[in-house]
């Protein structure tokens, strides 16, 4: 990289911007070509938004200097794109939007960002801090930044177009080092126009040095770790999406490879090892949780997605108990240990420091684990693969969730480097443990929360992203909250195949009005609804898929031709469970485990 000052003068001419040069001509810049030239001297070259008053100039210049501008129908949709750009590349994605309404409609996905640890930083014009402060009722008047603060990792506002350079380094920072996040950046209208020399304009940018600086792991500590897991009878390795965007791939792998310990994948992490790979105890993970005597995280928190490490799911005698699992932990964050139970080694640094310190730490005399846990977890997956395998085999009519995810597994095996976006209750759960993930990073889901809405934002950002194609596993209920950006993949072309699991409803079609009156049970929708029209009303491919035949025939021409499709699969509108697989959680239910 060059000098600031050589970047900035590449990016922008600032002299060709009408108004930017003063009677003297002596050149003037401004708050726009400031905030654009910001960015991409830190390599930011795309932004997610949705135009509007204070930030449609700000777009078209971002265009005119060069950037990518993917611009959306909703911000929250262009919000979670951003997030995800942030995990797929580690450098936070950015995300524009309009005051007030435009804020709030990208602020479930800053919240999800953060909550989820991913980079992502959200841009949003304000209104004058004046009339704000005085609640005197301006144009979309807002306390955006008290607004924004309780869900972020940090708040910014600048009010001063020499502030800029320190606002936006401020935020990539905030945004990419130490536990990654979510950061909102407040910039008022009136910066926008406010000028500047052109040189001292360039002289206040800072292009950020080391965004995510490395943090090695004590010594003690990584010894620590290595002693518990070589007392182990019964060692298990579980690995989340940290590890996942750690991008430490070669040495989390040789790591699980040469201890020979067994290890799960966590949702995001299914593909960090391929899920074939014969220490993948995915498929006897109701037997490897409670049996493990020694258990080590690696970028995965144990929140309700492990059920807080206790209770029934881990051998616990009721739903509350310890069931008696000893803890490692290897965690960016020095405060994650002991959050829901004690973390006899926590091991504090980023994945990549400290996986190489863990590898290195093993030496060439490391005894694999007992042979009678290996075999017991291989017995226990052989059972449950050839149980599965049983039950994708049939083909039932109309399909259901297993023989239609019985064709999305063969394409995912055929297309491996596609990213793979999935949301929905049982459209999440089943895909998730039908369809195999083989590269890291590719699986892009619901996350932390649950959320519904991810799905054509992070359709959209990973083909952006990576230019691979996109398969989008959706639930007709999950696919209605993004479902209009069906109009931005076809508008810029983009390699999206989106599958709707239909059953007519949220969860499954059939329920029935308790009350008896004229309206239909809050779940249901309209019966046997042509999602695919949606698809062909904006140029791309519809295919209404009945049969696996007819799947599989419309999602190989997706992938072939990369033309933007959507496939409305239908599926037995009796199939399903309420919440999938965590009714547990309705309260009706009671917490069980
Ligand atoms: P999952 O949902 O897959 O179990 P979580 O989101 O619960 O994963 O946990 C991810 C964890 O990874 C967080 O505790 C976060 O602090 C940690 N993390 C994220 N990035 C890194 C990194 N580069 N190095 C170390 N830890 C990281
Ligand atoms: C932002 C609650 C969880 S899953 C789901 C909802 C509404 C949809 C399930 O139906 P779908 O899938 O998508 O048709 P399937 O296969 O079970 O039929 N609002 C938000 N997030 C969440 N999680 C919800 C509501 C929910």
């Amino acid at each position: 990289m060059g000098t600031a000052e050589s970047q900035v003068a590449a990016t922008s001419d600032v002299q060709q911007h009408p108004g930017t040069t003063t009677a003297a001509s002596s050149p003037v810049t401004d708050g726009f070509h400031l905030v654009i030239d910001a960015l991409k001297l830190n390599g930011i070259d795309t932004i997610f938004g949705l135009p509007g008053i204070p930030i449609t100039d700000l777009t078209r210049m971002a265009q005119a200097a060069g950037m990518r501008v993917i611009s959306f129908r909703h911000e929250q949709n262009a919000g979670h794109a951003a997030a995800i750009a942030g995990f797929m590349t580690q450098k936070p994605g950015i995300c524009l939007t309009v005051s007030a309404p435009g804020f709030l409609n990208g602020l479930v996905a800053l919240a999800n960002a953060t909550t989820n640890c991913f980079p992502m930083i959200l841009i949003s014009g304000s209104s004058e801090r004046e009339i704000v402060d005085l609640q005197q009722g301006d144009y979309e008047e807002m306390d955006q930044l008290a607004i924004a603060k309780p869900l972020a990792k940090a708040a910014f506002r600048v009010l001063h177009a020499e502030d800029i350079g320190v606002g936006i380094a401020r935020a990539i920072r905030a945004a990419a080092s130490g536990r990654p996040g979510g950061v909102y950046l407040d910039l008022p209208a009136k910066l926008f126009a406010q000028t500047m020399d052109a040189h001292a304009g360039r002289r206040s940018l800072i292009e950020v040095v080391d965004p995510a600086p490395r943090q090695f792991p004590a010594q003690d500590a990584v010894q620590r770790a290595l002693e518990l897991l070589k007392s182990a009878k019964r060692p298990l390795i579980l690995l989340g999406k940290g590890a996942a965007y750690a991008q430490a791939d070669a040495d989390i792998r040789a790591f699980v490879e040469r201890t020979g310990i067994p290890y799960l994948p966590m949702s995001m992490a299914k593909g960090l090892l391929p899920d074939t790979h014969e220490q993948s105890a995915a498929a006897a993970r109701s037997y490897a949780l409670p049996e493990a005597d020694v258990v080590m995280l690696i970028g995965a928190r144990l929140n309700w997605l492990l059920s807080h490490g206790k209770g029934k799911t881990w051998g616990g005698k009721d739903h509350k108990a310890w069931g008696g699992q000893k803890f490692v932990q290897v965690d960016i964050s020095p405060q994650e240990a002991d959050s829901n139970v004690r973390v006899d080694a926590p091991v504090v640094g980023d994945i990549g420091s400290c996986m190489s310190l863990l590898l290195a730490g093993i030496g060439p005399n490391w005894t694999r684990p007992p042979a009678d846990w290996l075999t017991a977890i291989a017995e226990r997956k052989a059972k449950n693969i050839a149980k599965m395998a049983e039950a994708l085999a049939k083909d039932p009519t109309p399909m259901n969730f297993h023989s239609a995810l019985a064709v999305v597994r063969d394409i995912v095996k055929a297309n491996p480097d596609a990213c793979f976006v999935n949301e929905g209750a049982n459209a999440l759960d089943f895909t998730r443990s039908i369809v195999d993930m083989y590269r890291p990073r590719k699986r892009l889901d619901v996350g932390t929360w649950g959320v519904m809405g991810i799905g054509m934002g992070f359709s959209v950002a990973a083909a952006v992203v990576s230019g691979q194609p996109v398969i989008a596993i959706e639930g007709d209920s999950a696919f209605g909250f993004s479902g209009m950006e069906v109009e931005t993949i076809c508008r810029y072309n983009l390699p999206v195949c989106v599958v709707i699991l239909n059953n007519n409803g949220v969860y499954r079609g059939t329920d029935v009005n308790p009350g008896g009156g004229p309206d239909v049970a809050p779940t249901v929708f309209v019966k046997n609804a042509r999602y695919e029209k949606l698809m062909e009303a904006f140029g791309g491919a519809g295919v209404h898929a009945t049969t696996p035949g007819e799947l599989r025939k419309a999602m190989e021409e997706a992938i072939r031709s990369r033309r933007p499709t959507l496939v409305n699969a239908v599926i037995d509108e009796a199939a399903g469970t309420e919440s999938g697989r965590i009714t547990n959680l309705n309260p009706k239910s009671g917490k069980k485990s």
